[in-house]
């Protein structure tokens, strides 16, 4: 069988947001391909891998991508084909060095993770195996808890809410399939108290109500209601998870609740009135609830509730090696958040979760807020096991696409299949 590289293209198309990215395709002698799309965050950490934009004027705002699709088609490319796809760690490490840089803004981590992920999807259509499998060999069959976005706040919408994600996390389902009809059933009720509420059930960018609320507070109790109303025990159906996305709210030294009108906070009293939140609602996890320089406020708040609670670094953590290593000596969190565009490989974000496996810390796939039909994400995290996604509400094709995979891989696994952390 001659399953040699024989073509690498890429092309400009549309996220969810209407903003230009890069979709890349491999083809190999054999006619097998693989096809991938890139996500783009809103909320991005400053030390995330460069995503390259053409920053032409007149066309997309400057957000254009031609010029990573052009290092894409002229520069990688040539490199390249020829070669064996299932030499995923070669082909990666020839894109790193290719780029030389140490956030991939040369080639733009946009083009290098749209050739790392479509060479992983043409590997595996070549070797026979759906992409879990290929990626995570034959113990992959854990399904994943999903944390499931269904208020929006921050810079994901034009909500009153400084926070920016309230999650829902069924994980008392017995099952992947029957944590979705949580969801789904929950964000369904949550609507409908909305709306009796007078208030909006427009969606913001992950799918979420993006209602105005008096605080962020009344984001949780809204949720617990949901969950009641939904027939679900709060904690033990269906827990909360939230992801505050602190650093777009920190400023000169202040987190600044300014949204919500409720002042200016130092890192220890956000701590503390996050302690408050964990004895009147069952959350059982917090991600970026401080910002993302503020490596002593996280270490204290680790301290302070890592005992009780999942402590996610984002932001502060970047999906990189480098902060994780960092993050796991200072005991800055317990739980990495993970994702591909932050650091720009299929390599480089296996290593990154192995550090976390390595120093028992949880960690969580996830999506951007600009999102495609790409369900990449959804067999990544059955290949890697951790037993954690978030990829957003229960609404928007781009959110759903990735639950309608995790199904499609529960049901071929059958009575192999196990789900959760
Ligand atoms: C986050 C992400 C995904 P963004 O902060 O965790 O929900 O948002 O993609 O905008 O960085
Ligand atoms: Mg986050």
């Amino acid at each position: 069988m001659n399953n040699r590289i024989r073509s690498i293209r890429a092309t400009e198309i549309l996220d969810s947001r209407g903003t230009p990215t890069v979709r890349v395709s491999v083809h190999l002698d054999n006619g097998i391909f693989g096809v991938s799309s890139v996500p783009s965050g809103a909320s991005t950490g400053e030390n995330e891998a460069a995503e390259l934009r053409d920053a032409e004027a007149g066309r997309y705002g400057g957000k254009g991508v031609r010029r990573a699709v052009a290092n894409v088609n002229d520069v990688i490319a040539p490199q390249l084909v020829g070669r064996d796809p299932t030499r995923q760690v070669e082909f990666d490490l020839a894109m790193i060095e290719l780029d030389s840089t140490p956030n991939k803004s040369k080639l733009g981590a946009n083009a290098i993770l749209g050739v790392s992920q479509s060479v992983a999807r043409a590997a595996a259509a070549a070797t026979g195996l759906p992409l879990y499998a290929y990626l995570g060999g034959v113990g992959a069959r854990r399904l994943p808890v999903p944390m499931m976005n269904v208020i929006n706040g921050g810079k994901h919408a034009d909500s009153s809410l400084d926070f920016q994600e309230f999650m829902i996390m069924p994980r008392g389902a017995p099952s992947f399939a029957e944590a979705l009809r949580y969801g789904a059933e929950t964000f369904q009720a949550l609507k409908g108290l909305l709306h009796e509420r007078g208030l909006s059930t427009a969606v913001g960018d992950e799918g979420g109500f993006a209602p105005q609320l008096k605080s962020n507070e009344e984001g949780c109790e809204l949720l617990v209601t949901a969950i009641e109303r939904a027939h679900y025990r709060p904690g033990e159906d269906i827990a909360i998870a939230l992801d505050p996305a602190a650093s777009s709210f920190f400023e000169n030294g202040k987190y600044r609740l300014t949204r919500s009108r409720q002042g200016d906070k130092s890192a220890d009293e956000m701590t503390a009135l996050y302690q408050t939140w964990l004895d009147r609602f069952p959350i059982v996890s917090l991600e970026d609830g401080l910002a993302e320089s503020d490596w002593e406020g996280f270490r204290r708040q680790t301290a302070a509730l890592g005992a009780r609670i999942q402590i996610v670094g984002d932001d502060l953590l970047v999906t990189n090696p480098i902060y994780i290593a960092r993050g796991i000596a200072e005991k800055t969190c317990n739980a990495a958040l993970i994702k591909l565009n932050q650091i720009g490989t299929v390599t480089e974000t296996i290593e990154a979760i192995d550090l976390c496996r390595k120093a028992g810390w949880g960690f969580v796939i996830s999506h951007r807020s600009g999102e495609t039909e790409d369900s990449f994400i959804a067999d990544f995290a059955v290949a890697m096991g951790g037993g954690q996604i978030k990829t957003g509400s229960l609404c928007r094709s781009e959110r759903i696409a990735k639950y309608n995979r995790l199904l499609e891989i529960e049901q071929e696994l059958g009575d192999a299949a196990i789900f959760g952390a």
